[in-house]
């Protein structure tokens, strides 16, 4: 398998302090709205698109993903809540692994069922740890997958489970408060991981605005994901702030 976007990851990550991910939900809008969405994440600076949500309620996947790529050159991730959203027209899929949880069907069940998909469809997997923190009240995530999130002022126990993900060979330390959390991941808690494992630090969860956003990147956090905040504002210089803050 060629692990191209991987490879696109660490190269940009050489350059620029952290990469800006802007997360579309299939179930949110149409094709066409997302691929605006997209279109506007490009010009105000994003460098990949991740399409997912937690539960598939009948989003046009594929097409959404083909409207997107149109719309932009951005690389897309996808971002999966389940199997439907393994499309062939993705550049690569997060290869999640939810660790906080102890649900084998998010652990390893859902990928046995997954990978020979893939392989099928050439599609490159990025093995990544999620880990859902506690972000106020109750997320889809949390609710869908029957997984508790991680005690937000616990950093040692994210740090534990970042480094036995990095153990188990993952890339990515995914850090998730949830869409639309009342609050992003501690800062704290991003640095005493990030200072911990080798491998970069995702943010992603109720990040809102430029100054929370540059703060997780200045504590270790290599790539910082936004959704509602884009897609409820579509507002190109609150998406360009967003990406200077990241970037650094
Ligand atoms: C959710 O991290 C993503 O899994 C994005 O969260 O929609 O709150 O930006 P927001």
């Amino acid at each position: 398998m060629d692990h191209a976007i991987l490879r696109q990851i660490h190269e940009k990550l050489e350059a620029q302090k952290a990469l800006y991910l802007v997360l579309l939900d299939p179930d949110s809008f149409t094709p066409d709205k997302n691929g605006d969405l997209a279109a506007l994440a490009a010009q105000g600076g994003a460098d990949i698109i991740l399409i997912g949500g937690s539960l598939s309620m009948g989003g046009e996947i594929g097409e959404t993903v083909r409207r997107v790529k149109e719309a932009s050159a951005l690389p897309v991730v996808i971002f999966p809540g389940d199997l439907g959203f393994v499309v062939p027209e993705a550049d690569a899929v997060l290869f999640l692994s939810l660790v906080s949880g102890r649900n084998p069907q998010l652990l390893i069940g859902e990928h046995v069922k997954a990978a020979p998909i893939m392989r099928k469809m050439g599609l490159e997997a990025i093995p990544t740890a999620y880990m859902l923190v506690e972000g106020g009240a109750t997320t889809s995530v949390e609710f869908m997958s029957g997984t508790r999130a991680l005690p937000r002022n616990k950093p040692d126990i994210a740090m534990a489970h970042a480094l036995a993900a990095q153990y188990l060979g993952m890339q990515i330390a995914f850090m998730d408060a949830g869409s639309g959390a009342e609050s992003h991941v501690p800062t704290e808690m991003v640095q005493a991981v990030a200072g911990y494992v080798d491998i970069p630090v995702m943010v992603g969860g109720g990040i809102r605005t430029p100054e929370a956003a540059a703060k997780l990147v200045e504590a270790g956090a290599r790539l910082v994901v936004t959704g509602d905040v884009v897609e409820r504002s579509r507002d190109l210089e609150l998406v360009s702030e967003l990406a200077a803050a990241i970037h650094g």
